[in-house]
């Protein structure tokens, strides 16, 4: 069921309603609840991984961003601020920010450099997406990257962290198994792609064995599932967050998406009607 804040302020109000608040008082509710959802800072996500994968391409598939991208050469070399407009997604006003990340794995010198990127942006951000080649499966690199940035900035990040495996079009038998007509994989790539994704799980739980959390295939260059992609998105972000996108947040219970100090707020004020 997808939420809509304006509807669930609404919701809120008549369940006070029900429960027998004063009208003046629901409507002082409604204005802090309000105030609240209008001050809450926009996301922050931060996109990372080795060098190649469709970093940039997968920002200017999402956000029409305008990212450098290139078949043979690093291009992005140190962290890339910009906005992204969430409106396609949620159907209202509203940005996000992004930061696009500089590659991994181009060499041991510039490892060093983007490592100390790293470490200053990944702390400040609400989602980490780590994204892959699908069908590369050689995950030494990936689990000695997290180890390292471990090391450097503690475990925290990784529960803001989804995988993205892009490139989707070319895993096995490759691109021209593509189904064109419905832009979707073809039955074997499909398989293929399910595979992939548990290789990944595997791998990642290998050095981080309470990890559960999303990993998605998708391609940037055919514009496949980039909207679950943005649903995971919001599926790692903190609930005070969620609520910018919640439109896109597919949840069965709007409690959920309340912020617990917001629910707080409405036991504390049910308490006062008793
Ligand atoms: N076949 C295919 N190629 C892609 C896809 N996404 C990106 N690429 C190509 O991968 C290469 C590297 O892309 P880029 O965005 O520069 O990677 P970055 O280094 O991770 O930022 C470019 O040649 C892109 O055209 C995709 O979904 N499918
Ligand atoms: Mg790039």
């Amino acid at each position: 069921m997808a939420i809509n804040p304006r509807k669930l302020i609404e919701d809120i109000k008549k369940f006070l309603a029900q429960n027998g608040m004063k009208a003046e008082d629901i409507d002082k509710f409604g204005q802090q609840l309000q105030e609240r959802l209008d001050n809450v800072a926009p996301p922050t996500i931060a996109i990372i991984g080795f060098t190649g994968v469709g970093k940039s391409s997968t920002l200017n598939a999402l956000f029409n961003a305008g990212q450098m991208t290139s078949d043979v050469r690093a291009c992005t070399q140190d962290a890339k601020q910009f906005t992204g407009d969430i409106e396609p997604y949620t159907g209202k006003k509203g940005i996000i920010n992004i930061y696009d990340m500089p590659g991994l794995g181009e060499s041991i010198a510039k490892d060093c450099l983007h490592y100390d990127v790293y470490a200053d942006i990944l702390p400040k951000v609400d989602v980490i997406i780590w994204a892959f080649h699908a069908g590369d499966r050689a995950m030494t690199p990936m689990q000695n990257a997290i180890l390292t940035l471990i090391d450097r900035i503690g475990p925290s990040f990784t529960e803001k962290m989804l995988f993205a495996i892009n490139k989707a079009d070319t895993i096995a038998p490759g691109e021209s198994a593509w189904n064109e007509e419905f832009n979707i994989p073809s039955a074997e790539q499909k398989l293929n792609l399910n595979g992939f994704e548990s290789y990944v799980r595997e791998r990642v739980k290998e050095v981080l064995p309470s990890w559960n959390g999303p990993i998605i295939s998708y391609s940037a260059k055919r514009r496949y599932h980039l909207d679950q992609l943005m649903t995971e998105m919001v599926s790692v972000m903190p609930n005070d967050i969620k609520w910018v996108l919640s439109e896109l947040a597919d949840v069965a219970d709007y409690t959920e998406l309340i912020d617990p100090e917001h629910l707080e707020l409405i036991k504390a004020m049910k308490a006062d009607i008793k």
